[in-house]
Parts: C-alpha cells; sequence; structure tokens
C-alpha cells in the first residue's frame, strides 16, 4: 500500500472512537486517520470505519469502501445514508472468532452438565444428584456456519460434542453433520439438543426463534441466542420455558439493548442474560483487520467480509 490514504472513523461513542483512532493510527502510521464526526474534506476521505449507526455517511462522497467493525452489518444495511455501490466490508477477524468460541463453548458447556440447574438448587440449599450425559451423547447444533459458526462447530467436536450445523449454501466442516436450507431446517432442528443461533440478521433469519421452532426440538432443549435479538420471538420463548419444550436459554442479544429494566428476562429462573458481549471486535487485532481488508480490496481481491448486500449480510 503505498500512496498516502485517507481513512475517517465514524463512532459516535467518543471514548471509543479515541480508542479506534488511536489502534488505526499504529496500525497505518502513514496514512491521514482521522476522527469521522469532524473531519475537514470528507469528499478526498478514501475510507470510513465505522461502528453503529452511519450517521453523516453522505458527506463522504469518494469512498471506496466502507468497513464496519461489527460482523453483523444489519444496522448498517438499514441505514438510508448507505451508499450502495461503494463496497461494504464487515468485520472478520481472529479475535473475534476466538471470543465467539469461548463465549459458546461455555454456555454449550453449562447447558450440558446442567449448570443453571444446579446453581437454582444451591439457592435453595436442596442437594440434588444427576448423572450428566457425555458430550459424545450430545448433540449440539449451530444455526449459521460463516465465520463464528464454523470456528465454534469445530471445537465443540473437539469437546466430544455430535455437532450439526445448517447453512444457507452447503458447507462442509470436518466432523460435523450439515444441513443447508430451509428445506433441511427440520431434520437440523429435531437433532439439537442444545442449539446455538450464529445467523446474521436478515429478512430470511428475522423470528426464526419461533413457536414452530421451538417445537421441532428435542423436548427439554436449550437454546443460546448470541446472534441478534430480533431472531427471537421473545414472547414463543417464554411459552416455550413455562410448556418445558424448552429448559433453558443463554440470551446475549435483545430486541431492544440494553435489556429493559423489568424485563421478564432479567428474573427468569431458566434465562441466563449476558450484555451483548459473546465477542467483542479488540482494537489491536481488529485494526490489523481493517488494514488486511484494505490491502486486499486495492490488490483487486475480494477481502473476507466483503458484504453481499443483496443477501443482506
Ligand atoms: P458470516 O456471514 O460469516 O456467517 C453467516 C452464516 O449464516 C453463513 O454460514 C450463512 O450461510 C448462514 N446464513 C445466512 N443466511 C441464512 C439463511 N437464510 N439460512 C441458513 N443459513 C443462513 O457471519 P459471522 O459468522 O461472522 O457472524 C454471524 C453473526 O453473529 C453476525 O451477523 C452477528 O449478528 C453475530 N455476532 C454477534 C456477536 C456478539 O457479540 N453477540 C459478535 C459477532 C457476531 P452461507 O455459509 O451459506 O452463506
Ligand atoms: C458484531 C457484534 O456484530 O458485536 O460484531 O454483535
Amino acid at each position: 500500500v503505498s500512496r498516502r490514504y485517507r481513512l475517517a472513523v465514524l463512532i459516535e461513542d467518543a471514548d471509543r472512537a479515541r480508542v479506534w483512532l488511536e489502534a488505526l493510527r499504529r496500525a497505518v502510521p502513514d496514512w491521514q486517520v482521522d476522527d469521522g464526526r469532524r473531519v475537514a474534506a470528507a469528499d478526498q476521505v478514501d475510507f470510513v470505519v465505522l461502528w453503529g449507526r452511519a450517521e453523516g455517511l453522505s458527506r463522504f462522497t469518494h469512498l471506496r469502501a466502507i468497513l464496519s467493525l461489527g460482523a453483523g452489518v444489519d444496522h448498517v444495511l438499514r441505514d438510508p445514508d448507505l451508499p450502495r455501490e461503494v463496497p461494504l466490508i464487515r468485520m472478520v477477524d481472529p479475535g473475534l472468532a476466538c471470543g465467539m468460541v469461548e463465549y459458546v463453548s461455555c454456555h454449550v458447556l453449562r447447558h450440558h452438565l446442567g449448570a443453571p440447574s444446579l446453581e437454582r438448587s444451591q439457592r435453595e440449599q436442596r442437594w440434588t444428584t444427576v448423572t450428566p450425559q457425555l458430550a459424545h451423547e450430545r448433540t449440539v447444533g449451530i444455526m449459521g456456519l460463516g465465520a463464528m459458526g464454523s470456528a465454534c462447530a469445530t471445537r465443540l467436536t473437539q469437546f466430544g460434542f455430535q455437532v450439526v450445523g445448517w447453512s444457507r449454501t452447503r458447507k462442509s466442516l470436518a466432523g460435523v453433520t450439515v444441513h443447508a436450507g430451509r428445506h433441511e431446517l427440520p431434520a437440523f432442528l429435531a437433532r439439537s439438543e442444545i442449539l446455538v443461533c450464529l445467523l446474521p440478521l436478515t429478512e430470511d433469519t428475522r423470528d426464526i426463534l419461533d413457536a414452530g421452532l421451538c417445537a421441532r426440538l428435542p423436548r427439554g432443549a436449550a437454546i443460546i441466542n448470541a446472534a441478534r435479538g430480533e431472531h427471537l420471538v421473545e414472547d414463543d420463548l417464554l411459552a416455550a420455558l413455562d410448556a418445558g419444550q424448552i429448559s433453558g436459554a443463554t440470551l446475549d442479544v435483545f430486541r431492544v439493548e440494553p435489556l429493559p429494566q423489568g424485563h421478564p428476562f432479567w428474573q427468569h429462573p431458566c434465562i441466563s442474560v449476558t450484555p451483548h458481549v459473546a465477542s467483542l471486535t479488540r482494537p489491536g487485532s481488529g485494526a490489523q483487520s481493517i488494514v488486511r481488508s484494505i490491502s486486499s480490496l486495492l490488490a483487486g481481491e475480494s477481502p473476507p467480509g466483503l458484504v453481499n448486500q443483496e443477501a443482506g449480510y
């Protein structure tokens, strides 16, 4: 990368913006890296790095690419200011995948070992012993076999779980039984004793975790949603928990974030809430990933994470 490119960081939160400005300036010391909220000559900026809403994006009239700090770009694609002709690149970063693998492994193991129920017993001072199944007797289903889902599926096979996966187009993943497309969803769900949602939010996947899906899971299944809140029909989950069809859920993402005070999920004995922390983009490795994407784009290649705006992810 030779010429002195101009890059602007467009992040509303001032502290977060500062952290990313520093990380990117360290990653590309020869470039001009500015705060996009108050940059002069916005029409000369080559790349915008953004997080959250793309407010003010229309001022950048000569962009070569827009890079999102998040893996999910549903909110970016909803923005009326997004110039559709400019390539949009989402975050694909080894650090992000690593964090998700740790989160998913932790919560799959929690459900597998009955940890939520043991913790309830402790609070009630009840000494209840049950012999948990072993991993090879348990099937985990992963919805979405992209950067996040495939890394999680592979790691779960290493614990000895039987792993089934579901994606839009057929994938091939060592040790994982793969399913593809809507017509194979019922077969995938029928085996998923612990279901992990790692899908992008699109028109095809919105509200996918609903009553019909819960009914197709083995009775007593657990659900982990680390993707987007709008994948889950909240009342359907509460009803499935009441009916015992679903035994527990771990939710990291919500239709409204932060999860509002008084929301039934906060106090539900069978729901664990985490505050959208399943995996966070770390500035160090994230800035390197951005530079790699830009270099690959400038070399005329298709960078990992190039968003198919038609498909919505
Ligand atoms: P990718 O785009 O790499 O993978 C998406 C996967 O979902 C692909 O396998 C894709 O299929 C599959 N998929 C998409 N649409 C459908 C559909 N209609 N039916 C079946 N499968 C479908 O995304 P990532 O793995 O990087 O991230 C996934 C999501 O995780 C993000 O969009 C984001 O919402 C969420 N996320 C949440 C975080 C958190 O902290 N909670 C952190 C990071 C990500 P195919 O392979 O055929 O294209
Ligand atoms: C993401 C997220 O999309 O943090 O990266 O949810």
